[in-house]
Formats: structure tokens, sequence, C-alpha cells
């Protein structure tokens, strides 16, 4: 596959792409055939924080669940059966409801409507912007991922999404901003594991600009062809498949530009055992366990690692040069 070395967030002007390009312009029509008055607002896209009170968009009124099943994007194949949906849904890393696998229930009592996203940090304008207003200004589809924990089970599901490069582009990043940083809701009174004081909270995660534009590097808002049920990280969480499944943080509800680092949750808790980058690799193992191999959930099987999770083809090439840095944990 051909990579495309993108490098948008460093000149101003490839942030000036017509915003038209990143709407559905089936919506998008939809939207400026409301009346004059809206077409104003939706050519601007994102509305900023300061003019949100007077030029509060029409809430976008798109009924979500219209939106799913998405078009499947045929580029992303499996090498592994699906993972039956009940062994997923029931099976999950979600600290903020507890630090074992049987969240699903306690997950429930998420609140995700109304749900804001603040976009904040070097960007051309902060913005808080609701989740359904960004469902109506990117084209959802489907894509077939494997996932890989760290602790070395894996899973293959077909999450419902768009491109993170979207999300970068409307942001309009700053040309010295570096990182993305990804942060989780925190509200101990609904997530009882937020009241585990020694951890870390809010749950945070990040990537570099190269990563976060990636083609593969993936922000979710359902799964199985629906919208994304509580425990899989409601209403949007990131897919990084290349990586140990930490990097895929749930529920988020705050995206920061910066020229920084971002110290994540896990690399705050043992920086020894999980880092900043976090990349699959079966040879590298980590400080308590092999990564030599899988377990595939739902099965009694167990598969061979792959270097990436088998996304080698399109991501080795952002970490040429970064052969010194700790990329594998
Ligand atoms: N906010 C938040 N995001 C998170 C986690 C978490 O505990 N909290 N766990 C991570 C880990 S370790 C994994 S393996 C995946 C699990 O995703 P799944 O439950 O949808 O399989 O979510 C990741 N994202
Ligand atoms: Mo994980």
């Amino acid at each position: 596959m051909h990579i495309i070395a993108r490098r948008s967030w460093e000149i101003a002007e490839a942030c000036a792409t017509p915003e038209e390009v990143f709407l559905n312009r089936r919506r998008f029509l939809a939207r400026a055939g409301l009346g004059a008055g809206l077409i104003a607002g939706a050519a601007t896209g994102l509305v900023p924080l300061r003019a949100q009170a007077q030029e509060q968009a029409p809430s976008a009124n798109v009924a979500t669940t219209d939106l799913y099943p998405a078009r499947r994007n045929a580029a992303y194949t499996l090498d592994r059966d699906l993972t039956d949906e009940d062994t997923a849904s029931t099976y999950n890393n979600f600290y903020e409801f507890g630090s074992h696998k049987r969240i699903y229930k306690a997950a429930q009592a998420m609140k995700l409507s109304p749900w804001q996203i603040r976009i904040d940090g070097m960007v051309e304008e902060e913005r808080v912007l609701d989740i359904d207003d960004l469902l109506a200004r990117v084209d959802l589809e489907e894509r077939l991922y494997r996932h890989r924990c760290v602790e070395a089970w894996a899973m293959a599901v077909p999450w419902t999404g768009f491109a993170l490069a979207d999300l970068v582009r409307l942001a309009r990043p700053k040309a010295g901003a570096t990182h993305v940083r990804f942060q989780t809701f925190f509200d101990p009174d609904v997530a009882s594991g937020q009241r585990q004081s020694w951890y870390p909270w809010p749950y945070t995660e990040g990537v570099t600009m190269a990563e976060a534009t990636n083609e593969l590097a993936f922000l979710v808002t359902g799964v199985y062809g629906k919208p994304l049920a509580a425990q899989f990280g409601a209403p949007l969480r990131l897919a990084l498949p290349w990586k140990y499944g930490f990097k895929s943080i749930k529920s988020i509800n705050r995206i920061t530009f910066t020229s920084e680092r971002p110290t994540s949750f896990w690399e705050a808790v043992g920086p020894s055992e999980y880092g900043f980058w976090a990349n699959v690799n079966p040879e590298v193992p980590h400080p308590r366990w092999s990564q030599a191999s899988e377990r595939l959930l739902g099965t009694d099987e167990s598969v061979p690692t792959r270097l990436f999770n088998g996304y080698a083809e399109q991501v080795a090439a952002i970490y040429q040069g970064l052969e010194g840095e700790a990329l594998y944990r």
C-alpha cells in the first residue's frame, strides 16, 4: 500500500481546505436547505467557543441511529474471524468502572447525552462541539480492525467511525503542534473506578501528529453496525490498531494539540511497563510476560503476534529515524 507522508500540520495553508470536503454532502445539503441563515453556520463549520451563544448552530438533529450500519471500507481486511459480538461486549477494559473485565453493566450508568468534546491547545480556535455536530461533519465508514491488548488477548471487530486525520483538519492545529492528547471524562459519581485515587484520572493518551494523521488512526462512534455501547467507550473512542490496546482511549471529551509529548495514564502508573509508543512487537516481551502470541477472545485459539499487529505496511514509515526510542512497550 502506498504510504502518504502527510504533513498538513506544518503549513497553515493546508488547514484552509474547504470545510465542505469534510462534511457529509448529503447532510450538508440537507442542513443548507433548512434556510439561508444556516448556510453560514454550516460553512464555517465548528462554532468557536466565544461565538457559541450568538451563533449556536442548530443542533444537527442527526438521528444518530440512522447512521448505522455505515458503508464498509473494503481496504481493511482481516486474517481471522470477527470476534462474536456478545463476547466482545462483555469482556472489556474500562478502569473507570473497575479493574476487571466484567464492567459492561456498570458502564451503562454513563450519561451519554448531551456529550461535548473540547478541542483546545495549539489550534487556530478553541472549540467545544457536541457529538451530534461532529457526526454531522464527517463521513462514517466501517472498518474491520484487529485489536491487541498488552495483556496478550486479541479481538477483531467492525468499528464504525472516521479518520482521526479528518478531526485534525477540522481542528486546524497551529504549525508548532507536534502531539495530540486525548482525555476521558472525569465523573467519580458515575464511574466508581475514578474513586480509586491512586490512579492518575482522568485517563489520558497521546500520539504524535504523524501517528494522528496516519490513515489507520480511527475515531470510533459505533461497532457491530450500531452506535457504540457504553462499555466500548461511547460515544467517541480511538482505535489505533497497530498499538497495544491501552492507547485506544475511550469516552473522549477533550482533544488537545500541544508541542509536548503527553504522559499517558498507564505511563504515569508504570513507565517501565507501559511506554508512550506502545507499538505491538512479538519480539519485545512485557517485563512480566511474553508478547510472542495472543489469545483470540471467545475461542481457545492462540496465534502468533505480528509486528505492528500486522499493520507494518501502513505505519512502519512513521518510525524511521526513531530507532533509539522505546517504540515497543
Ligand atoms: N478511558 C479508558 N480507555 C481505555 C481503557 C480504560 O481503562 N479507560 N482501557 C484500554 C485497554 S487496556 C484496552 S485493551 C481497550 C479495550 O477496549 P474494549 O473494551 O472495547 O475491548 O480500551 C482501552 N481504552
Ligand atoms: Mo489493554
